[in-house]
C-alpha cells in the first residue's frame, strides 16, 4: 500500500510526563487476590483448574446444589463434541476442550472417548453445506472428510443409506463425559489449593465504588476480589445480583433413551462415531448399561420451550434436577418418526426414557464472556456449551490473569452488545431464534427482520427500495432497488446458488457509479467517540499507535494495542480542537477500553445514537458538495485527511475528508435531527450528477479493492500491526504507547494478511474459506469481494509469507479454486483518485 506520512509535528512525547495521563489498573495478584466462582458445573470446574494453574491461590467455588453432581446442565448433558463450527474461535475452544478431556479419567474411564463424529446429510442443500463445513474444518485446522452414502452407512450400520446424500467424518470429534470431566477438574483444582463449597446458595453480591467486595451466600459472606458467575442457566438471576444484565434465556431441550436395541452388540456401538441429522434437528450417541445398548436421541425439532431462570426450582424441591423438565412426548413424536426413517431397525425399539433437558441461549448463539463493564471484578463464563468449556476457561483465566484472553473473543465478549440488544423482550426473541436455528444451514449474511435502529435517512433509503441487513442492531442498505436500470450493459459473472443469496447484480452498478461519479453511503452506523478534557491529547497519543500531535483539523489512522502488541481496533481520530477529538471505531469494547483508562481530565463519550453521517465519495464528489457550501472545499483548502466544521446548505456538519472506498469525497456528521435535511440537500443537488445511494454490498467491494482491513474480520488482537500490514500506522519513535514495547521488528513477521485475486474471473468465494499452498492447508480467507473494478474476486488471507504472483488455491464447496498472491492495493496505488 502506499501511504501518505502525515505531516504532523516531530514533537517527541516525554514518556514520563505522558504515562501519568493513563490511569492502569493494577494487576490482580494471583497470590493474593480472591476469587470465587459462583457454580461448579463443568465452566466452574474447568475455570477453577485453569485458574489454579496459573498461580490464582484463593479459589473458591460455590455451588447451591451438592456435589459432585450439583443439579445444572452439566449434570445430565450426552456430551457429544463436534468441534467444527463457523467460528474459528469456537473450534479453538473445542479443540482445547478435546486435549484437555482426554488426559482426564476418573475411576480408570476416560472423560473423552474419540469415537468421531458424523454429519449425515439427506436433502442436497445440506450436502452442499457438508462441502463448505469441510472446508471450515480445514481452515481451522479439524481433521475430516466427506463420505459417500455407502461409506456412512459402513460406518454407522443402522443407517438407510439410500435416504442419505453423503456425510462428513471428523474422526477426532467424540464423546465427553461431562459430569466425570467435572470431577476430574475439580480435583486437580483442589490438589491445588481450590475450595469447593457445595450446598452454598449465592444470596447477594456486595459492591463499593463500582467494585465486587464480597460474595453473600445463605451460609455466610465470602470477601472477593473477583467473582466469576459461571452458573450455567442461573446467570440472570446472578447478573440481577450483580445488576449486570445477562442476556441469555433457558430452554429446554428433550432428549430421549431408547429401550435395549438388540441390533446394536456393546463392543461395535463402543466404536459408533456421534451422528448428526441436522435436516431433521437430531443428534445420536449409544449408551451402554448391563442390559445391552440404547441409542440417546437429542432434538431441536421441537417447540422453543423457554424457562424462567426466576422461577426454577431449589435442588431439593426439584422433582429430578433443577435442570431436567419433565418429558413433553407430543413433542417428541415427530422426531421419533424421523429417527425411524433414518435408522430403519430403530422401530423393533421404543423411547425408554426422557427429560426436558435446560441449558442456556443467547441472541447471537455465542457464549458470554468477560468482565462487565458496569460492575469490575464481575465476570461472567455462561452460555458455554461442554465442547467449549476447557477451551473457555483456558481464555478466561488468562484474561483475569493478564488482561488478554490470547484468542480473539471479540464475538463472544459480553461487551458485543448494545443496550438495545441486552433488554428481556430482544433477548427472549433471538435466543428463541437461535434455538430454532441451531442445527439450520445458516447463511453468514442470513438477515433478522425486525428494525430497531435506524439511521434519520431510513424513510429516504426504503423509497430508494433499500435492500437491509443488519448489522450492531442497524438496519443497513445492502443495495438500492433504484438502481436496478444501472445493471443494463454490465458484465457480472452468474453466480452459484450460495453466493448469490443475499446479493444482487445492482452492487456492481453501485461500486461502478461510485467510481465514475458519485454516490452517498450511509455510514451512520460507524461508532463515534468524542474524547475531550485537557489531557486528551496525551492519553490518545498513550493509547494508540500514531502521531497524533499535530495540528487540530487533522485526521490520523491509528491502532489502539494490547500489552502484547496485538490490535485491539483501527481507528480514525481527528482532532476538532487541541482539547477535542473525534474517534472513528468499531466494537462497543473499545468504548470501555479508552474509559477504562481515561485519566480524571478526559472525558469520553459515545455520541453514536444521536449523530449521524453519510459518505459523499466518487470523483464528481466536490462538484456535489461545493456548491452546497460557502467553506473551500478545494485539494489546496482541504486536503486529504483534513477535518473542518462547516455547513452544507442549512446544516451545521463536521467534514471529514476520507473515505474506506478510495474515493475522493467526504464523510459529513451532523446531529440525528438534522440528517434527513442533510441527505435531502445532497441528493437534491447531486441530481444533475446523477448521484445514486449505494450500499454495503458495493461498498464491501470497493474498500477490499483499495486494500483496506476490516477489524474483527481481517484482523484482531491476534494479530500485530506488522502481520496485519499496517505498520504505516505505527509510530515507535513518537514515545511511549500500550503494545510498543512488545512490537518487535516490522521485517521479522512469519505470517500476513495477504491480498489474494482469483485467476477465474466468474469465480468468488465468500471468507472462511480454506487457502492451500502447494496442496497443503495454510491459513484462511478473513473477507472476500468481487472486485467489480478490476474484474476479479479479491480475498485476504492469513497466510505465511508468499511473494506476489506465487499460485494458491481456496477451497470453496470441496472446488479447488485457483488463486494468486497480488501485489496490494490493487485500486489505484498511487492514489490519483483520492489526491485531486
Ligand atoms: P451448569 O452445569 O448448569 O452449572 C451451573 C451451576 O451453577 C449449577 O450447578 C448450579 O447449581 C450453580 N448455581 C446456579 N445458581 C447458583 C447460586 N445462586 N448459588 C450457587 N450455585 C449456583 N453441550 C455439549 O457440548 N454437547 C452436548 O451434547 C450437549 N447436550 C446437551 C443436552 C441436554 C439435554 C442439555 C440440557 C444440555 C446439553 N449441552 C450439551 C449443553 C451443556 O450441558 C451446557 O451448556 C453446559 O453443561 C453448561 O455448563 P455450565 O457449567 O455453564 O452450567
Ligand atoms: N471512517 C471513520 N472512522 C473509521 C472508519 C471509517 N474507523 C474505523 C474503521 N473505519 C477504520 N478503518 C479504516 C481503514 C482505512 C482507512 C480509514 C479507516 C484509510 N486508510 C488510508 C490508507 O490506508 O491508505 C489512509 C491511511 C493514512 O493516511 O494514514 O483511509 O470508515 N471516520
Amino acid at each position: 500500500m502506499s501511504h501518505t506520512a502525515p505531516p504532523g509535528s516531530a514533537a517527541q512525547q516525554e514518556g514520563e510526563a505522558v504515562s501519568q495521563e493513563v490511569r492502569t489498573t493494577p494487576a490482580p495478584d494471583p497470590g493474593h487476590a480472591r476469587v470465587v466462582v459462583i457454580g461448579a458445573g463443568i465452566v466452574g470446574c474447568a475455570l477453577a483448574d485453569e485458574l489454579t494453574a496459573r498461580g490464582w491461590s484463593h479459589v473458591t467455588v460455590l455451588e447451591q446444589g451438592p456435589l459432585p453432581a450439583p443439579g445444572g446442565s452439566t449434570s445430565h448433558a450426552p456430551g457429544l463434541v463436534f468441534q467444527t463450527n463457523a467460528s474459528r474461535t469456537m473450534t479453538r475452544f473445542a479443540a482445547y476442550t478435546v486435549g484437555t478431556f482426554r488426559e482426564l479419567a476418573v475411576a480408570g474411564e476416560p472423560c473423552f472417548r474419540p469415537v468421531g463424529g458424523l454429519e449425515v446429510a439427506t436433502t442436497p442443500e445440506r450436502w452442499a453445506d457438508l462441502h463448505r463445513k469441510v472446508g471450515l474444518a480445514a481452515s481451522w485446522g479439524v481433521r475430516g472428510e466427506l463420505l459417500t452414502a455407502r461409506q456412512c452407512a459402513a460406518l454407522w450400520p443402522l443407517l438407510a443409506e439410500d435416504k442419505v446424500l453423503g456425510g462428513f467424518h471428523t474422526p477426532d470429534d467424540g464423546l465427553a463425559d461431562a459430569a466425570g470431566a467435572s470431577r476430574a477438574l475439580q480435583a486437580r483444582a483442589e490438589a491445588r489449593g481450590a475450595r469447593f463449597l457445595a450446598r452454598h446458595t449465592v444470596t447477594g453480591i456486595e459492591r463499593a465504588d463500582g467494585r465486587v467486595t464480597a460474595v453473600v451466600t445463605d451460609r455466610g459472606t465470602f470477601p472477593a476480589d473477583l467473582v466469576v458467575s459461571a452458573a450455567g442457566f442461573w446467570g440472570p438471576v446472578i447478573g440481577r445480583l450483580a445488576g449486570v444484565a445477562v442476556p441469555l434465556l433457558p430452554l429446554a431441550h428433550q432428549y430421549a433413551t431408547t429401550s435395549v436395541l438388540p441390533a446394536l452388540d456393546a463392543r461395535s456401538a463402543a466404536a459408533l462415531p456421534i451422528l448428526r441429522h441436522q435436516d431433521r434437528d437430531l443428534y445420536f450417541r449409544t449408551h451402554r448399561d448391563a442390559d445391552g445398548v440404547r441409542l440417546g436421541i437429542g432434538s431441536y425439532a421441537h417447540r422453543p420451550l423457554p424457562v424462567d431462570p426466576f422461577t426454577v426450582p431449589a435442588y431439593d424441591d426439584a422433582p429430578v434436577m433443577p435442570s431436567s423438565l419433565a418429558f413433553t412426548p407430543d413433542d417428541f413424536a415427530p422426531s421419533w418418526a424421523d429417527a425411524v426413517a433414518l435408522l430403519p431397525g430403530l422401530d423393533r425399539g421404543a423411547v425408554a426414557d426422557g427429560f426436558n433437558g435446560v441449558f442456556s441461549f443467547t441472541p447471537d448463539g455465542m457464549p458470554l464472556l468477560g468482565e462487565s463493564p458496569r460492575l469490575r471484578g464481575f465476570w461472567l463464563a455462561e452460555a458455554v456449551w461442554v465442547t467449549h468449556s476447557a477451551g473457555v476457561a483456558r481464555a478466561l483465566a488468562q484474561w483475569m490473569t493478564d488482561g488478554r484472553p490470547g484468542i480473539d473473543v471479540h464475538a463472544c465478549d459480553i461487551r458485543r452488545f448494545e443496550d438495545v440488544q441486552l433488554t428481556p423482550g430482544y433477548v427472549e426473541e433471538r435466543a428463541a431464534r437461535s434455538f430454532v436455528e441451531v442445527y439450520d444451514v445458516v447463511h453468514p449474511l442470513q438477515p433478522i427482520h425486525r428494525p430497531l435502529r435506524t439511521s434519520p435517512f431510513h424513510p429516504r433509503q426504503q423509497e430508494l427500495g433499500a435492500y437491509f441487513l443488519e448489522g450492531g442492531g442497524w438496519e443497513r442498505p445492502h443495495w438500492y432497488e433504484a438502481n436496478a436500470p444501472l445493471v443494463d450493459g454490465l458484465d457480472i459473472p452468474v453466480r452459484d446458488a450460495w453466493s448469490a443469496r443475499y446479493w444482487s447484480p445492482i452492487a456492481a452498478a453501485e461500486a461502478k457509479a461510485t467510481r465514475e461519479r458519485v454516490a452517498l453511503y450511509d455510514m451512520t452506523p460507524l461508532r463515534r467517540l468524542e474524547v475531550t478534557g485537557t489531557g486528551a491529547l496525551a492519553f490518545l497519543q498513550r493509547m494508540t499507535t500514531n502521531q497524533l500531535d499535530r495540528k487540530p483539523g487533522s485526521v490520523t489512522y491509528t491502532l489502539l494495542l494490547d500489552e502484547a502488541g496485538g490490535i485491539r481496533s483501527d481507528l480514525t481520530v481527528a482532532r476538532l480542537a487541541p482539547d477535542r477529538f473525534r474517534i472513528g471505531a468499531n466494537s462497543p469494547a473499545d468504548l470501555d477500553w479508552l474509559r477504562e483508562h481515561a485519566p480524571d481530565s478526559v472525558t469520553v463519550r459515545d455520541i453514536t445514537s444521536g449523530t449521524c453521517c453519510v459518505g459523499v465519495w466518487g470523483p464528481l464528489a466536490r462538484a456535489l458538495v461545493q456548491p452546497l457550501t460557502r467553506d473551500d472545499f478545494s485539494h489546496t483548502a482541504f486536503g486529504y485527511f483534513r477535518a473542518k466544521e462547516s455547513v452544507i446548505g442549512h446544516v451545521p456538519v463536521t467534514a471529514l475528508r476520507l473515505s474506506y472506498v478510495g474515493e475522493l469525497g467526504w464523510e459529513l456528521y451532523t446531529s440525528a435531527d438534522l440528517g434527513l435535511r442533510l441527505w435531502d440537500t445532497l441528493w437534491e443537488a447531486g441530481r444533475r450528477l446523477d448521484v445514486i445511494a449505494a450500499g454495503r454490498s458495493a461498498f464491501e467491494s470497493l474498500r477490499l479493492e483499495k486494500g483496506y482491513r476490516a477489524w474483527g474480520r481481517d484482523m484482531t488482537a491476534e494479530h500485530t500491526p506488522y502481520e496485519a500490514g499496517l505498520g504505516f500506522a505505527v509510530r515507535p519513535g513518537k514515545g511511549e504507547f500500550i503494545g510498543r514495547d512488545a512490537l518487535g521488528e516490522p521485517g521479522a513477521v512469519r505470517r500476513r494478511l495477504t491480498c489474494l485475486t482469483l485467476d477465474s474471473r466468474s469465480a468468488v468465494v465468500l471468507g472462511s474459506e480454506p487457502v492451500l499452498v502447494d496442496g497443503a492447508p495454510a491459513g484462511y480467507v478473513t473477507s472476500a469481494a468481487y472486485g467489480y473494478t478490476i474484474g476479479r474476486c479479491v480475498a485476504y488471507a492469513w497466510l505465511p509469507v508468499l511473494t506476489p504472483g506465487t499460485p494458491v488455491h481456496i477451497e470453496y464447496f470441496g472446488e479447488k479454486v485457483a488463486a494468486t498472491v497480488a501485489e496490494e492495493p490493487l485500486f489505484d496505488p498511487r492514489m490519483a483518485h483520492l489526491m485531486r
